[in-house]
């Protein structure tokens, strides 16, 4: 039986999200979609779901008889309010990152998801599904490098709107680096400092850009994370794991090897839909077998409250400029 998908939110990852499921993937369609700007709504069903009905109300929506499953695609701070709805309603939802804006907010989610007694929850951290993550914790789980001792990362966009704040950096932005870290190391955070460096003048006044967050695991770790999203000349992902043995770096994405007018030079990707495009349809793919198969496989509630946590000390560190400790509680049996 094909899947029926109800999608609140229809902006860029919203709309996305609706092509690849009607037009990449397999097993599901889009029946329904909701947007708070109605014109949104209307413009991504005509682009990608012709069928689909449009919702007034998201709320409506969830409990339509006409949607299996629900894709939670707004705004962060909306994402707590439909995730709740879906799980009262009994049905599955595939949650984008940020899963809530704050730990707390996370933790209601993951409250209510073991209240129902079974998994309903998939956060769309889609790292972990990339290829070349994946190939990078295949070298670090065989050994070669020996323990991990450092990680220099890099989270780099050209531009952000008008509406990205300094919280967004780690609310939105480093979240990212928060899970698949954690996921690659097969560790915790202990502790978070944020440091600002000289101010690009690129950057709105508002927004403090770059950042450089330094964060420490259980087993000893040092992690740095450069966060810098208006860096002008591309989206550029970086993250080199020096070990014991050996240095481990995660593939750049491939392109042209070009020759020309005296100069030898390889294309940067500006857009993070294009860099991520693999990872975005396996994991979609996951989320709509999963559901199908009544299991679902993909990083939980719990990875999205693990990353929240983290991403709340860090926010608290921009403003204190300490060394943060990061107290993260054991994880239930429910999500094991
Ligand atoms: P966007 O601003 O392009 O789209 C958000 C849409 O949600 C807008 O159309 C807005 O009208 C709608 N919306 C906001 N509040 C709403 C509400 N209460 N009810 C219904 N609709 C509402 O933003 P974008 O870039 O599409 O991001 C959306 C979410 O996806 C964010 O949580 C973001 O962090 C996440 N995201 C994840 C990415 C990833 O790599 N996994 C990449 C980009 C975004
Ligand atoms: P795995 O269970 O073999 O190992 C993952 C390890 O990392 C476990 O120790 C687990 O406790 C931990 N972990 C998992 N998610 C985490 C997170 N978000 N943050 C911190 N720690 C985490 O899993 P795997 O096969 O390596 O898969 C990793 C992710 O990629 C999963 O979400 C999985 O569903 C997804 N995946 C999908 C496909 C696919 O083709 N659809 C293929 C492989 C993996
Ligand atoms: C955006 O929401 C994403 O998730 C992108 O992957 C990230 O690079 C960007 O900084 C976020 O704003």
């Amino acid at each position: 039986m094909t899947l029926k998908l109800g999608v609140i939110g229809t902006g860029a990852i919203g709309a996305d999200h609706i092509r690849r499921c009607m037009q990449t993937l397999s097993g599901a369609r889009v029946t329904a979609v909701n947007d708070i700007n109605a014109e949104s709504a209307a413009s991504a069903v005509k682009s990608y779901a012709p069928n689909a009905k449009v919702f007034s109300d998201p709320h409506a929506l969830i409990k339509s008889d006409e949607v299996d499953a629900v894709l939670v695609t707004s705004w962060g701070p909306s994402h707590e309010e439909f995730v709740l709805a879906s799980i009262t309603a009994g049905k599955y939802v595939f949650c984008e990152k940020p899963l809530a804006t704050t730990g707390e907010g996370c933790r209601h989610i993951v409250d209510a998801e073991m209240k129902h007694g079974k998994r309903l929850v998939q956060v769309g951290f889609m790292r972990p599904y990339d290829s070349g993550y994946r190939a990078l914790k295949a070298v670090l789980d065989s050994g070669k490098i020996g323990d991990p001792l450092m990680l220099h990362c890099a989270h780099r966009n050209p531009r952000v709107g008008k509406n990205y704040n300094t919280d967004m950096a780690i609310t939105d932005t480093l979240i990212h680096e928060l899970d698949v870290l954690r996921w690659m190391l097969n560790d915790d955070y202990v502790s978070a400092q944020v440091i600002f460096p000289r101010k690009t003048p690129k950057s709105l006044p508002h927004l403090r850009d770059p950042q450089i967050v330094l964060l420490e695991t259980a087993k000893g770790t040092r992690i740095d994370v450069e966060i810098f999203v208006n860096c002008q000349y591309g989206y550029d992902i970086q993250c080199e794991i020096v070990g014991e043995l050996g240095i481990a770096k995660l593939p750049e994405p491939s392109a042209v090897l070009l020759r020309s007018e005296a100069a030898r030079s390889e294309e940067i990707l500006t857009d993070w839909k294009e860099r991520f495009i693999g990872a975005y349809d396996v994991e979609l793919q996951d989320f709509i077998d999963g559901v199908r198969s009544d299991k679902l496989r993909g990083p939980s509630a719990w990875s999205g409250y693990a990353a929240a946590v983290a991403a709340d000390v860090c926010i608290k560190a921009q403003v204190s400029g300490a060394v943060e400790p990061i107290n993260l509680p054991a994880q239930p049996a429910f999500y094991n």
